[in-house]
């Protein structure tokens, strides 16, 4: 079955001031859609493959053939990266599962064990996302039951190999927090400035859903 392009979980313009409503809508409708397309395209008429979900196909990328290797990688990354970072986000101050506060109970916990606090826990995050040269996401990762900051470059997904991922600078795990550190994901309202960006996303992190992954992935 064709994988299909996932409706937004909120109206574009949800999450302004913080993210725009045009670089919403383009991120999601031509972005998103062209991963989508692309993986589609790469994997048509190969029944093995199409029968897959799109994690499987990225967690054994060895298995892949060599010809369409890449593009499963790049468009099914970006499928899997952005299906995961919709859900990460919520319109600013909206109560339960809305975006914005802190991280509560289990997250919060394991989040200052292994940071010190949220506030630094932040700065580590950004600077992460901030130094990934280039196109790429910055995640927040469990590890051998661990929470761990690590940055992926272009479409890469923590879920990879560390033999797919080591050569780029990124380390595997589950994730529990991504954030799009594309251009195409701030260009349009803060330009050059990503570190303005990365410092700005945490009023539309969904941290209840970041919750729930990190209950699943410890
Ligand atoms: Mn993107």
């Amino acid at each position: 079955m064709a994988f299909t392009l996932p409706a937004l979980p909120y109206d574009p313009a949800a999450l302004e001031p913080v993210i725009d409503t045009l670089t919403m809508q383009i991120h999601h409708g031509k972005h998103h859609q062209a991963y989508v397309t692309n993986l589609n395209s790469a994997i048509a008429g190969k029944a093995d493959l199409e029968s897959k979900s799109a994690e499987d196909l990225l967690k054994n990328l060895a298995a892949i053939p060599e010809g369409i290797r890449a593009a499963v990688r790049n468009n099914g990354g970006g499928h899997v990266n952005h299906s995961l970072f919709w859900t990460l986000l919520a319109p600013k101050g909206n109560g339960g599962g809305g975006g914005g506060g802190e991280p509560t109970g289990l997250l919060a916990d394991a989040i200052k064990a292994s940071f010190g606090s949220f506030a630094e826990f932040k700065t580590k995050f950004q600077d992460a996302g901030a130094k990934r040269f280039g196109s790429g996401w910055a995640w927040l990762i469990v590890k051998d039951g661990k929470l761990a900051i690590t940055s992926t470059a272009n479409q890469d997904n923590p879920i990879m190999a560390d033999s797919v991922l080591a050569p780029t600078g990124a380390i595997s795990g589950k994730p529990v927090l991504g954030v799009d550190v594309w251009e195409h994901a701030y260009y349009l309202k803060y330009q050059n400035r990503r570190p303005d960006y990365l410092a700005a996303v945490w009023e539309v992190v969904n941290w209840k859903r970041a919750g729930e992954l990190f209950a699943v992935a410890k």
